[in-house]
């Protein structure tokens, strides 16, 4: 299924495959070597932690992560702690929304959920711990050659995750449920509850650089705020249109919880063209920069182009 009518250049997305893959691989070592050994006590919640957020999700924030440190020139071994500690926050958020007291879904990444595969008392303390993991690899000595940069970061995931971010997008999300939303409100509610972290993603990996140049991280901030909502919409495009196999969590789920989407808001068609809008947004701020920001400009691609 394509979501959007614009299609990438076949060579240049062979490149982005092998990029990603190879990113993939430098975000599992990392998150494979913080997370405690299962063998460590408590066993089970380090267990659980693992089954989490190792093996698994296409690591989107991550490649985000490494393909802005690298327009700003960052060392890809600094991009991986803050592609990890996205990610660890990425997990816990989606731990806990697939609790009961959430959204009660019993798979994700083809899997049963962590709380099917344990229970919801240690998918509560997986969330838990894995948040306080993210802010530790992120506090860790020397991430930033400038310290109080450094605290910048931790600032940042702080309210790009809080309720001020994440937790409160989720918050608008839960009280939504049965409500006729304008398309204003969705837009809040997914800037906060998707965008945030996806925001925070990019702008971290280029926080990891030695060098802050501001009109590069002003770029990579306008990118961010466009391809986090564009990312929103085909996830929306996609719980309608593609089966649980291919999504690796139970598609439809939105309209069986009543909520209100972009497709039930504006139409599947409206709201592909919202996605190619979206995407031509997030990359009209990178064109300054050309290839040097190919990475970005083949997310954004990957992002609006997706099939699961
Ligand atoms: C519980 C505080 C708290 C927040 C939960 C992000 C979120 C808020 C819930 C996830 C539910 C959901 C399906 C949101 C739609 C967009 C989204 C974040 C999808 C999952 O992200 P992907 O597609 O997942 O990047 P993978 O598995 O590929 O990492």
């Amino acid at each position: 299924m394509q979501p959007t009518s614009c299609k990438p250049i076949p060579q240049m997305m062979t490149d982005f495959q092998d990029w990603s893959l190879l990113v993939q691989q430098r975000v599992e070592t990392a998150l494979d070597r913080s997370l405690p050994p299962a063998d460590i006590a408590p066993q089970r919640l380090h267990h659980a932690m693992r089954y989490a957020a190792l093996g698994g999700g296409k690591r989107v924030r991550a490649l985000l992560a490494h393909a802005a440190a690298e327009l700003c020139g960052a060392n890809p071994d600094k991009a991986d702690v803050a592609a990890a500690a996205v990610e660890l926050i990425h997990a816990y958020s989606l731990v806990h929304d697939d609790m009961p007291c959430m959204d009660n879904d019993d798979l994700r990444r083809g899997k049963p959920s962590c709380h099917m595969q344990y229970d919801d008392a240690t998918a509560l303390l997986v969330g838990d711990a894995l948040q306080s993991l993210a802010f530790h690899l992120l506090a860790q000595p020397g991430l930033c050659n400038e310290a109080a940069r450094q605290l910048e970061m931790l600032q940042l995931l702080a309210v790009a995750s809080g309720s001020r971010g994440m937790a409160g997008g989720q918050a608008i999300d839960l009280a939504s449920v049965g409500q006729s939303l304008t398309q204003e409100e969705l837009e809040y509610m997914h800037i906060h509850k998707t965008g945030a972290l996806i925001r925070a993603a990019a702008l971290l990996g280029a926080y990891c650089a030695d060098t802050f140049e501001t009109a590069r991280v002003h770029a990579i901030a306008q990118y961010a705020q466009s391809i986090g909502l564009a990312f929103q919409v085909v996830d929306d495009i996609l719980d309608d249109q593609a089966d649980t196999a291919t999504l690796g969590k139970t598609a439809g789920k939105d309209a069986q919880s009543n909520k209100p989407t972009y497709v039930t808001i504006l139409g599947l068609e409206r709201a592909k063209l919202l996605a190619r809008e979206l995407l031509e947004n997030a990359i009209s701020p990178l064109a300054i920069y050309g290839t040097e920001a190919q990475r970005l400009n083949q997310l954004a691609y990957f992002i609006t182009q997706r099939s699961f």
